[in-house]
Formats: structure tokens, sequence, C-alpha cells
């Protein structure tokens, strides 16, 4: 049966940010029939949706960009050293347009079932509208931080203000001038957001349960200069990125921490830190297996936060003791700290003082009361596996992905779930995803899944599906991979500890891009080993 004629398509993708949205280029490129579902009104996925005021990416501009295409590379200006959200959504935009992508994209297409018919080998979804779509292969590219967090915090719906969630900002920004703003979570999108919500707002007060560790990111706009260095260095940048962990091409010290003097060390922290972002986060290639080292690199990390803070109380709250610094992923601000010194800001330490509700007019704590005008929870994402499991996925004999993955998530390369054949996750459970530069990683993955398609093809094998004993072995390395580093020690949601009841198991891949695409590459080239390929 010709393209033309067959009622399903060879490649659906779920999402179309930026993985989604590479897949789609690629599938066309590799001459795949495809077609691609986003829930939301336009194209970007997180980026689309994640408006607040502040929010901007934590990797620099001209590596969080996509490779695949020298001119595009070459001829897009970043302004910044970190791109605003408005920026990214309009390289993401630009992309679109340029390679003609939207015409395989159906925009406003929530999917809430996906079903494998095994006399056919073909996935069926429906979505939220009961519109059904059918193809050969399933490509979730839907997110690793897409499923908005909302905190069962008693009387949430009693608020009689206006609430805000940042991972689901208003396209009409909000006027907050003369108003009383409460915000309640410290990840990286409170303490971008919290700066500028303080200039903007009469009063805010931030209502913070874990402080943590953020890092100045020094942003300052791209001159001329650095764009003519850029375009010459771009190849070389790019090569060296895709070999390193975290896929951009900063390299550590060129030793240990417990190597170095003290002096050496801090001299090594003191650059870190001047170089600003989350980098300072890398500064020792220990950091995050040594103890010693890590805990140095906390005290710096303190040290600077008491220089910042005037009111030393505040300061000590605003110091994380509950994790070894990096082990939940280091923020980078722009005046965080230096935002508490305002009269108009306050700091409400919900470890001393713990939330008892939320009432029709603000917040009720244990030893106090909060009357707020607006409310913005900025409290994070059912992250990794939540966007997949808000979808029924319906694999062989009915096997659902969510019991597949009650007692945690399960993957063979963070590819694949046995029992869901022809399904693939970008940037799944069981790989780098947000360990890495994602843009670069949901390349390389895409790129690797097309040619396992290519492969299965050229043998007329219409069923693609992970093993069993291949899954339970890469599970079982991701997570002893994550033990062999201090990860393990936060209550972070890279192990799901941020969501009430989700299984507790580490799920990303710690050992970093250049390792996993290199593990990626022997599994092709061993004739995609732990895979079964039939018809
Ligand atoms: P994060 O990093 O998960 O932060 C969410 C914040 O919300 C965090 O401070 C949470 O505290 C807080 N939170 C969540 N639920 C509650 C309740 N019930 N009460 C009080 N506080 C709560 O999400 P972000 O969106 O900021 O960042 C996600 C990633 O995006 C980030 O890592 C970057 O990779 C980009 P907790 O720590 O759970 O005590």
């Amino acid at each position: 049966m010709s393209a033309e004629t067959r009622p399903y398509k060879d490649v659906l993708v779920v999402g179309a940010g930026f993985g989604g949205l590479y897949a789609v280029h690629a599938a066309r490129q590799a001459g795949l029939d495809v077609l691609c579902l986003e829930a939301g009104a336009g194209v970007g996925g997180t980026w689309y949706f994640n408006r607040y005021p502040g929010a901007r990416c934590d990797v620099e501009s001209i590596d969080y960009s996509y490779s695949f295409d020298d001119d595009l590379q070459n001829e897009w200006v970043w302004s910044e050293r970190y791109a605003t959200q408005p920026e990214i959504l309009r390289y993401i935009n630009h992309v679109a347009e340029r390679f003609d992508l939207l015409r395989s994209i159906r925009l406003d297409t929530r999917i809430v079932s996906a079903c494998f018919d095994e006399q056919t080998s073909t996935w069926r979804v429906t979505s939220e509208r009961g519109e059904e779509f059918e193809a050969r292969y399933l490509l979730c590219a839907t997110g690793s931080l897409s499923a908005p967090n909302r905190p069962a915090i008693p009387g949430i719906d009693d608020f009689a203000g206006e609430v805000y969630f940042t991972a689901q900002w208003p396209r009409t920004e909000p006027d907050l001038a003369g108003r009383r703003v409460g915000v309640i979570g410290t990840g990286s999108s409170g303490i971008q957001s919290v700066p500028l919500l303080a200039r903007q707002a009469d009063q805010l007060t931030v209502f913070q349960r874990t402080a943590n560790f953020s890092v100045p990111a020094l942003n300052r706009a791209l001159t001329h200069e650095d764009q003519i260095r850029v375009r010459e260095e771009y190849s070389e940048r790019r090569r060296k990125s895709r070999l390193s962990g975290g896929g951009s091409p900063h390299l550590a010290y060129p030793k240990n921490g417990t190597e170095c003097t003290p002096e050496e060390r801090l001299a090594a922290f003191e650059k870190g830190w001047a170089t600003g972002g989350v980098l300072f986060g890398k500064t020792f290639p220990d950091q995050y297996v040594s103890e010693e080292t890590n805990r140095c690199a906390q005290e710096f990390a303190e040290a600077k936060i008491r220089e910042i803070v005037h009111d030393p109380e505040t300061a000590a709250d605003l110091i994380p003791n509950d994790h070894p610094i990096g082990t939940k992923r280091i923020c980078t601000d722009t005046g965080y700290y230096e935002t508490f010194n305002r009269d108009n800001v306050a700091l409400v330490n919900l470890r001393k003082d713990p939330i008892v509700r939320i009432t029709e007019w603000g917040i009720k704590t244990e030893g106090s009361a909060y009357e707020l005008d607006v409310l913005v929870f900025a409290t994070g994402f059912d992250a990794m596996t939540g966007a997949l499991n808000r979808i029924d996925i319906r694999g062989t004999g009915g096997a659902s992905l969510r019991e597949a993955w009650r007692e945690g998530p399960v993957s063979y390369l963070g590819y694949q779930v046995p029992s869901f054949p022809n399904l693939f996750i970008v940037s799944g459970p069981g790989s780098p995803a947000v360990l890495a530069n994602m843009v670069l990683a949901s390349e390389m993955q895409v790129d690797w899944l097309l040619e396992l398609i290519r492969h299965a093809d050229a043998q007329g094998a219409n069923q693609i599906e992970a093993r069993a004993d291949a899954t339970e072995k890469w599970t079982a390395h991701v997570q002893e991979a994550a033990e062999e580093t201090l990860f393990l020690r936060a209550n972070s949601w890279y192990l799901g500890a941020n969501i009430e009841g989700k299984p507790r198991r580490f799920m990303l891949y710690v050992r970093g891009l250049g390792t996993y695409a290199d593990i990626c590459t022997r599994v092709a080239e061993n004739d995609y080993a732990g895979f079964e390929i039939s018809s």
C-alpha cells in the first residue's frame, strides 16, 4: 500500500516542543508520512506554556538550539547569553515556518488515550474531542516537565483572588501593580519569577518549603564579536557538546576537588561563580561523587548567600540544609537573593511555620495569616512520567503503561517499555533527559529512533519491542549509576519525591549524554540488541 492510500501514518508524534518538532522534520527527511499532535494552541511545548515573568533557559542560548541545519545555526542571532522564553518561542516558531512543519502539526489536540492494535501492529490514539489517528509508530515527545503539579493544599479552591500557575501563565500579562502577591514554590520557576514579581507587586510574600541553591546567571547581551566567534567555533562547539555529559562544551577543572589544596579549590569555585549559571555545579569532576568536594561547593555557595542577603535570619532560611548542592538542579537567577533585601518582600519558611490551609482571603499558616490578592503557584511538575501517565496507554493484551510504571518507570534506554511495541519516548525516564541539553539530546535520540525504524522497514518487519530482560538490566543500570553519586540524597523530582504517592525511583541516566550516545551506538551496531524486531 502506498502512503497515499494507507488509512494511517507511518509516525504519529505527540508533542510539538523541541523534540517533537525535530521528529517531524527528520521523519519527513527520512521519507516517512508523519503527523504531530499538540495539546497547545501553538508550537513550543514547555516554552509555549511557561511564559511567567523571568522565564529563561539555564543553558546558554547558542547551545540550547538546533544543530541539524548549518544555515539555521549560522543565520539565527541570539540576543542574550541566556535567552528569555519569548525569544526561545520566536526561535521555535521560526524553525517551524522555515522547515514548513506546521502543515504536519495539529494544534489544540490533546491526546487522552492510545491503544495498540495487535492485528495491524498500529497505534490508534484518541484526542479529548474524540478524533482518532492511526500510525505504525507512536513517538511520544510529551516533555519531561510538562504536567503541572497542582499541590494538595487544603482549601486550594477557596481563594477568592486571582490564581496563576507559572507553568500555565496567561497570555495576557496580569497587572500586579498595587496588589499583595503570594508565591508558593522556590524551584527554578519561583526563583526566576520572584525578582520580577517583586518589582510589580505592592507586597510579595514568598512561601518556601525547601530552599534551593541558585547561582547568578550573569546574563548579558551577546555582542557582534560574540556572534562572529560563535559562528567560527560552532562545529567544534557542537562536537564537544555531543561528547560531553551535559550537552554543552564546558570542561570541569582538570583535577578532582579532593586532589586540590583548599586555596586551589576556592579559586576554582570563585571562577565558576564568576562564570555564572548552572556550570558552577560542575566546577570539579568529583562534585557529585565526593562528599568533601560537594561540601566545599556548598559552603562556598552558602557564604555567597550570606554576603548578598542583609538580614541574617532570612539568609539562614534561604540556605538549603536538606540536600548536597546540585542534587536538586541548581537554579540560575538574576537578582533572586537581592530581592529579599527589598522592603516589599517577605520570606515565609514553611518548615518553621507550615501552611494550614488556603482560605478565601489568603494563606493561613500555623503561626500567622497572610492576606493576598494574587496567588502564584510555582509548584513544579509531575516530572518525567506525568505527561505519559495522564494518557491511557494500552499495549499488547491490554497492558497499561501506568500499571507497568506503578512501582516507578522502567524502560530500555529510555526509549521503550515491553508490551508497548512501536511506541517510543523521546527524553523518557531512563535517558539523560534534563541532565543534558534537551535540544541536542532530542536530536540524537530522534535520529537514532528513525534509523531503528529504517532498519526494521528494510527487513520488512512491522514491530519493534524492547525485550523484558534488556529493560530490567537497563533500569537496574540507571539505578546503579545514580547510587554511585550523591543524587539519591535529595528528595528531588528526579526521583519523584515532589509528588505525593509517586513511587520513588531515580529517573535520569546520570552518566551523561556522551556516554549514553555511545551506548546507543553500540546497541545499533550490535543489530539493535535488546529489541525484538519482528513481523
Ligand atoms: P520545582 O523545581 O519542582 O519547584 C517546585 C517548588 O514548589 C519547590 O520549591 C517545592 O517545594 C514547591 N512546592 C511543591 N508543592 C508544594 C506544597 N504543597 N507546598 C509548598 N511548596 C510546594 O519546579 P520548577 O518549575 O521551579 O522547576 C522545574 C525545573 O524546570 C527545574 O528543575 C529546571 O530544570 C527547569 P519542595 O522542594 O517540594 O519542598
